[in-house]
């Protein structure tokens, strides 16, 4: 039988699915393994299950020759030097598409709270802080007829962009590496503007682009000065694509009016100063947390080491340009 390792605590029916097939190495834990416990029980596996937290990096892969696969439960890949993974013929699978609906839920849940102050109101409510009505009393922003900003326009992107279109009645304007072809944007109805209209023109932001050195600090103080005063920012992505200290002056200051936050750059340690302003939503990296959803991942995950390590062709693949193994 194969030898793999199952780097982090797995959905019963899925482990018991990679049982019947393979020889596990099982970390049925929480707490990610180190990289040095990661490279030891890497070791003579040919596969490898991971999740988002794991780092593959070539030292790795280097210290892993016999290793063939490596299938992350997680649409981004940040996380895995995929170059690196090309280079020595490692095939790199992630889960798109079953987590798309439900990210963008989390996106839109987020933007509504952070729009209507639902987590000032609730920490209020609980510390007996609401004694009265006022006129002004947790006023917030608007969401229907606003104009939605979506950075970076993949597949949750576009998810986010009917959200905001049918549900809410939004303009929407986005801007992405490339634009989409003129029948999907007509479809979504969402207008392409430069990077810098997108921060000038948005009534809520929200970033779904993906974590490259590229998009590194991408959203900077340079570019929360180009946002309206009344504007919220959300971000799903990943945490590196915001400046959390620009972000937190530009909160302080009431230069944007209120953030939302799904992800942070030091994760699951989160900037401390983040946590003192009122005007901001916090949330543990749940975009694809419910059940169904969770489960669709990890059975993709596996379906993807099966397939692989079976000679079949991977579902989801990142460098397919390697295929055949
Ligand atoms: C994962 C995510 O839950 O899919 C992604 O890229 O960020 C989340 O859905 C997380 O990365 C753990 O694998």
């Amino acid at each position: 039988m194969k030898k793999i390792l199952v780097a982090r605590r797995a959905p019963p029916a899925v482990l018991d699915q990679l049982k019947a097939r393979f020889e596990l190495d099982y970390h049925e834990g929480d707490v990610p393994l180190s990289a040095d416990e990661l490279r030891a029980r890497l070791a003579g596996k040919v596969g490898a299950y991971i999740t988002g937290t794991e780092r593959i990096t070539a030292e790795l892969l280097d210290a892993c020759p016999g290793l063939r696969v490596v299938c992350t439960m997680s649409v981004g890949y940040n996380h895995i030097d995929v170059a690196a993974c090309t280079a020595r013929r490692v095939l790199v699978t992630n889960t798109p598409d079953v987590l798309t609906e439900t990210t963008a839920d989390l996106g839109f849940a987020l933007l509504m709270a952070t729009a209507r102050r639902m987590s000032e109101g609730e920490r209020l409510l609980r510390d007996g802080g609401w004694k009265s009505w006022a006129w002004d009393f947790l006023a917030g922003a608007d969401v229907h007829g606003t104009t939605l900003g979506i950075l970076g326009m993949g597949r949750i992107g576009q998810a986010l962009a009917r959200r905001g279109r049918f549900g809410f009645g939004m303009n929407v304007v986005y801007h992405n590496r490339s634009r989409l072809p003129a029948d999907v944007e007509a479809e979504l109805g969402a207008r392409y503007v430069s990077k810098g209209e997108l921060l000038q023109q948005a009534d809520h932001l929200v970033l779904v682009l993906p974590y490259s050195a590229e998009s590194h600090h991408c959203i900077g103080a340079a570019e929360l000065a180009l946002m309206k005063p009344t504007a919220t920012l959300v971000n799903i992505a990943r945490g590196g694509i915001v400046d959390e200290d620009a972000l937190a002056v530009a909160l302080r200051e009431r230069r944007i009016a209120a953030a939302g936050l799904d992800v942070f750059e030091g994760e699951p340690r989160v900037n401390p100063v983040l946590l003192t302003l009122p005007n901001i939503v916090l949330t543990p990296h749940i975009g694809s947390a419910t059940m169904p959803t969770r489960i669709a991942m990890a059975r993709l995950a596996a379906d993807n080491l099966a397939a692989v390590l079976s000679g079949a062709a991977p579902l989801t693949p990142v460098n397919p340009e390697i295929l055949p193994l």
